[in-house]
C-alpha cells in the first residue's frame, strides 16, 4: 500500500453508512424518525445494464436511502441486492477525496491540489507526445460512466488532444455483440424490449446466467404466463439451468458446432420461414449448404451431449410459436465469439423469429452504460455508430459538431489488446485509465501489470485509492460516482435513463464530466469544446449526431422527457414525438389511448422486416469452427471457466465489497467449483483447498465441491483478483473481445488452511 492513511472526513456524518446499518440496508420503513425523508426522486441504478428505476429518498436534497420504483417499466418495483445497497459504496473510507501524485523520489503517493494535478497531467502527457509522437498516449475507459461523459472524453482525446488509440472496457464485455449485430443487421441494434421475456413461448439462453447476473430480468422471465420452455445452453448447471425446462450441458466452446447443427436440423425438419428469408435476408442459400455437414452425430460428439437431448432441443425450438434467443458472456467471450453470436442471429432470421412479440436474437448487455459506450463514446466507432474510415461520416460529424474540417482521425483506434501490445512495443508510453480496474479485470493479468511498469506516465481516474490499478498510478484523479453527478445511461433494451445528482461527492472529488472539462482547459483545447459545457448541452449534441441514424433520439425533449416517461428507448425521432409528447412537460399526452402509450413505452425493432443494411436485408454469416487455442492435455487436463459468482458481487468488487449487507452474501475468499468425481480423483477433502495452475500462473482457492460443474471442468468467479493471471491472452479476431472462459489448468489438493 503506497498511499499513506489519511483520515477521511464524511461530509454528512451519520446519515450514510451508519444509516444503512441501522436500517439493515433493506427498506425505508426502518429509517429513524429524525431522518424521515422529505422528498423523493427517481434515477437509474448504476450497476448492470438491466437499468432498474430506483426511488431516492431525500433529506434536505441528499439521498438517505433507495427503494425500487414500482412504476418503472423495467423493474416493476423490484431490485437486486446491489441496487438496494447502491448508496453505501459512495461512503467508503477509501474514497479518493483529493488528487494524488506519486513522489518520484520516495515512490509514495502524496495529496496535491487540482491545479497541480492538471498541470502535471498536461505537461507529462504532452512531453510523452513530443518525445514519441502524438499517438503515444492512450486511454482505457468504461461502460460505467454517463454517455455525456464518454462522449466528451472521446471528443477531447481525439479532437482536442491529438490522440488516436483508446478503447473502453466494453471490449471485455460487448464488443462481440456489437460486431455481430453490425455485420448481420447493419447496426449494433439489440432488437428486443423486456416485455419479450414475458411474451415468449420458448426462451433459449446461450452462455447466460440471468438468475445471478441479471436477476431482475430473470424475474421478468418468471412473470411469463405462457408456460414457456426455458432452454439453457451452458456447460455448468447454473441457477438458471436448474430452473430451466431443459439444460444442455454442452462442452465449453462447442457452441458454434451445436448452433450450426441446430440450424441444419431445423432446416431438415422444414421448421424455417422461407417467406421471411426470401423477403428480408441475404445469404441463406450458401448458409443452408454450409450447415449440412453439421450432422446430429457430429454435434453430439463435439458438444458431448446425447442424441436424445439434441433431438429434444430441436423439437422444442421447432414446435413453439414464439422463440427468443438470449446470449451473454458464454458467447461473447470466446475465440470465435462473433461467429457464435451470428449463429444465434442466423437461427432467428431463418425462422422469422425477429421483430415480433416474444422473439429475437437478443444480446443481454453487461455494464449499466455499455450501450452508451457502443454508440456514443467515439472510441472505436465514430459518434452515432459511424466509421472513422468513411470520409462522408467524418465530414458529417465535423459539420454537425462545427469542428474544423479534417480534425476527425481517418484511422481506427487500436483495440484494448492492441493498446496493451503497444505498451509492450514502446508505441504507447502514456496511459489514462478511467472507471475500469484493468489491473484486475484484463486478461493474462501478470503480463498486463508488468507492462504498466514500462509506461512513462499512468493516470487513473477512479472513486477509490485502493483499486489494483489506482495502486499503480503515477497520478490519481478522484472521481465522483454514480448519483453524485448527472447524465444518461442506455440499458440493454436501448432505453435511455437518467442519473441524477442526489449526493455531494466527498472532498474534492469531481464528476468525470467536470474532470474532462478541466483537462480540456488545461490542455488549451476548450475553445474547440465550447458547446460541450454541461451534460445536458452534450445530450443536445448527441441528439444532433443521432439524426437520421438507427439510434435517432432527436424526439427526446431533454432530460425532463426521459424522467417523465420512465426512460425512452431508441429510436425516438422527432417524427415519432409528434402528437405524442406534451411540449411543456415532456410527458405522454393524456389523450393517448392505452395501447398507444404501451407501444411507446415498450418498443422492439424490425417489426417491418427492414434491417439497417444498405438493401434493408439481414445477412447470414458463418465460418468453419476453429479448435480452442489452448486445449486440455495430459499436463493441464481441466478446463477453467470463469464468470459471475453471486448477485452481490460486482466485477472487481471495488464497490460491492464496501457494503456490510452485501459482504455476508458471498464467500470472502477465492473459491473454485469442482465436481465431486474430480475432487475424489485429486484426493480433495471437504473444507480443503485447491492449487489451480495454468501455463501462466497459479492460485490457491477454497474448494467448493459441487455437481454444478461437470467432471473435467472447474469454475472460478471473476470477482477474485487471483484468477485473471491464469488466463491466456486470446481474443476473437473479429471483435477483439478476450476469451475469458476457457483455459487449460491442472489441480492439486491442499489441506484446509
Ligand atoms: N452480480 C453481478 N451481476 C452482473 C455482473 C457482475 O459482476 N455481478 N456483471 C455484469 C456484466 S458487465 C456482464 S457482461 C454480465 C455477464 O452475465 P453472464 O454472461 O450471464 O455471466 P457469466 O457468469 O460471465 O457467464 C454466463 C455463463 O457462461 C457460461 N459459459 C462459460 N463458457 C461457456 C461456453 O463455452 N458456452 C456456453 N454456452 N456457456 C459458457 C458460464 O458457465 C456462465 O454460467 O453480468 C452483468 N451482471
Ligand atoms: N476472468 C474473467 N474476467 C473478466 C470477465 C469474466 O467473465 N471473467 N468479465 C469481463 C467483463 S464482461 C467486464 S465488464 C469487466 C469488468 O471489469 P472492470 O470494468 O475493470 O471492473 P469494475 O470493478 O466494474 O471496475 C470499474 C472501476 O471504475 C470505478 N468507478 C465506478 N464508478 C465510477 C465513476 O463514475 N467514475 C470513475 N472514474 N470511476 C468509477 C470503480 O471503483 C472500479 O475501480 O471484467 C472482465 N473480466
Ligand atoms: S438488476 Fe442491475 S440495474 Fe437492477 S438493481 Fe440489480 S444491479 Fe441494479
Ligand atoms: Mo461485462
Amino acid at each position: 500500500m503506497t498511499f499513506p492513511e489519511i483520515p477521511w472526513r464524511s461530509w454528512n456524518g451519520p446519515l450514510t453508512a451508519d444509516l444503512a446499518r441501522e436500517s439493515g440496508g433493506f427498506g425505508l420503513g426502518q429509517v429513524p424518525a429524525r431522518l424521515k425523508p422529505d422528498a423523493t426522486t427517481g434515477l437509474i441504478c448504476g450497476f448492470c445494464a438491466t437499468g432498474c428505476g430506483l426511488t431516492a429518498h431525500l433529506v434536505d436534497g441528499e439521498a438517505v436511502n433507495l427503494t425500487p420504483d414500482p412504476a418503472f417499466p423495467v423493474n416493476l418495483g423490484m431490485a437486486c441486492p446491489k441496487g438496494w445497497e447502491a448508496l453505501v459504496p459512495l461512503d467508503a473510507p477509501d474514497r479518493a477525496t483529493t488528487p494524488w501524485l506519486r513522489n518520484p523520489l520516495t515512490g509514495v503517493m502524496e495529496p496535491v491540489p487540482w491545479t497541480r494535478a492538471l498541470e502535471v497531467f498536461v505537461s507529462r502527457m504532452k512531453s510523452v507526445q513530443q518525445k514519441h509522437g502524438p499517438h503515444s498516449i492512450a486511454f482505457l475507459s468504461t461502460g460505467q460512466i454517463c454517455t455525456e461523459e464518454m462522449a466528451l472524453l472521446g471528443a477531447l482525446f481525439k479532437f482536442g488532444m491529438g490522440g488516436l488509440h483508446c478503447d473502453s472496457n466494453t471490449r471485455q464485455c460487448m464488443a462481440t455483440a456489437h460486431a455481430a449485430y453490425k455485420q448481420s443487421l447493419g447496426f449494433d441494434a439489440p432488437p428486443y424490449t423486456y416485455a419479450d421475456f414475458e411474451e415468449s413461448d420458448c426462451l433459449v439462453f446461450v452462455g447466460s446466467n440471468p438468475a445471478v447476473a441479471h436477476p431482475i430480468l430473470w424475474q421478468r422471465v418468471l412473470r411469463n404466463r405462457r408456460q414457456p420452455e426455458i432452454l439453457v445452453l451452458d456447460p455448468r448447471r447454473t441457477e438458471t439451468a436448474m430452473a430451466a425446462t431443459l439444460h444442455v450441458p454442452l462442452a465449453p466452446k462447442s457452441d458454434l458446432v451445436l448452433l450450426y447443427g441446430l440450424a441444419a436440423a431445423l432446416i431438415h425438419r422444414g421448421a424455417v420461414d422461407r417467406a421471411f428469408i426470401e423477403a428480408h435476408t441475404r445469404g441463406f442459400a450458401e448458409f443452408e449448404v454450409f450447415v449440412q455437414e453439421f450432422t446430429p452425430e457430429r454435434v453430439c460428439a463435439e458438444a458431448k451431449i446425447s442424441g436424445e437431448l439434441f433431438k429434444t432441443l430441436v423439437e422444442r425450438i421447432a414446435t413453439r410459436a414464439r422463440v427468443s434467443y438470449w446470449w451473454t458472456m458464454g458467447v461473447n467471450q470466446g475465440h470465435e465469439a462473433t461467429r457464435t453470436a451470428q449463429a444465434i442471429i442466423n437461427l432467428a432470421l431463418m425462422t422469422g423469429q425477429i421483430g415480433k412479440p416474444g422473439t429475437g436474437a437478443n444480446s443481454i448487455t453487461g455494464q449499466c452504460n455499455a450501450m452508451g459506450s457502443r454508440i456514443f463514446s467515439n472510441v472505436t466507432n465514430l459518434f452515432g455508430g459511424r466509421d472513422f474510415g468513411n470520409p462522408a461520416d467524418r465530414a458529417e460529424v465535423e459539420s454537425l459538431l462545427r469542428l474544423p474540417a479534417g480534425i476527425v482521425p481517418t484511422e481506427n483506434s487500436w483495440a484494448y489488446d492492441q493498446i496493451v501490445d503497444g505498451i509492450e512495443s514502446g508505441a504507447i508510453r502514456g496511459l489514462w485509465v478511467i472507471a475500469t480496474n484493468s489491473s484486475h479485470s484484463w486478461i493474462q493479468q501478470s503480463r498486463f501489470n508488468d507492462l504498466l511498469g514500462r509506461l512513462e506516465f499512468l493516470v487513473v481516474q477512479d472513486l477509490y485509492t485502493t483499486t489494483e490499478t489506482a495502486q499503480r498510478a503515477d497520478l490519481l484523479l478522484p472521481a465522483a460516482g454514480w448519483a453524485e453527478k448527472e447524465g444518461t445511461f442506455i440499458n440493454s433494451e436501448r432505453r435511455l435513463g437518467l442519473v441524477k445528482r442526489i449526493r455531494r461527492a466527498p472532498g474534492q472529488a469531481l464528476s468525470d464530466f467536470h474532470i474532462f472539462r478541466l483537462v480540456a482547459e488545461a490542455w488549451g483545447c476548450s475553445d474547440l469544446l465550447e458547446a460541450w459545457r454541461t451534460p445536458e448541452a452534450v445530450f443536445e449534441l448527441l441528439k444532433r449526431l443521432s439524426r437520421g441514424r438507427p439510434c435517432d433520439i432527436t424526439g427526446i425533449d431533454g432530460y425532463r422527457a426521459i424522467d417523465a416517461l420512465g426512460g425512452i428507448q431508441w429510436p425516438f425521432s422527432q417524427a415519432m414525438r409528434e402528437g405524442v409528447l406534451d411540449s411543456a412537460s415532456g410527458a405522454l399526452l393524456e389523450t393517448l389511448p392505452e395501447t398507444r402509450v404501451a407501444e411507446i413505452r415498450e418498443r422492439r425493432l424490425f417489426a417491418d422486416g427492414r434491417f439497417y443494411t444498405a438493401d434493408g436485408r439481414a445477412v447470414f454469416h458463418c465460418s468453419t469452427p476453429q479448435p480452442v487455442p489452448e486445449p486440455t492435455d495430459g499436463h493441464y487436463p481441466w478446463v477453467l471457466l470463469t464468470g459471475r459468482g453471486t448477485s452481490s458481487q460486482w466485477h472487481t468488487n471495488t464497490r460491492t465489497s464496501k457494503s456490510a449487507v452485501l459482504r455476508p452474501l458471498y464467500p470472502e475468499n477465492c473459491y473454485v467449483e469442482i465436481h465431486p468425481e474430480d475432487a475424489a480423483r485429486i484426493g480433495l477433502l471437504p473444507g480443503g483447498r485447491v492449487l489451480v495452475r495454468s501455463r501462466r500462473a497459479e492460485l490457491v482457492a477454497d474448494a467448493c465441491i459441487t455437481p454444478i460443474v461437470q467432471p473435467g471442468q472447474v469454475f472460478i468467479p471473476m470477482h477474485y483478483r487471483e484468477v485473471n493471471p491464469l488466463i491466456k491472452s486470446v481474443v476473437d479476431p473479429l471483435s477483439r473481445q478476450p476469451s475469458y472462459k476457457f483455459c487449460a489448468v491442472t489441480l492439486e489438493a491442499l489441506p484446509p488452511s
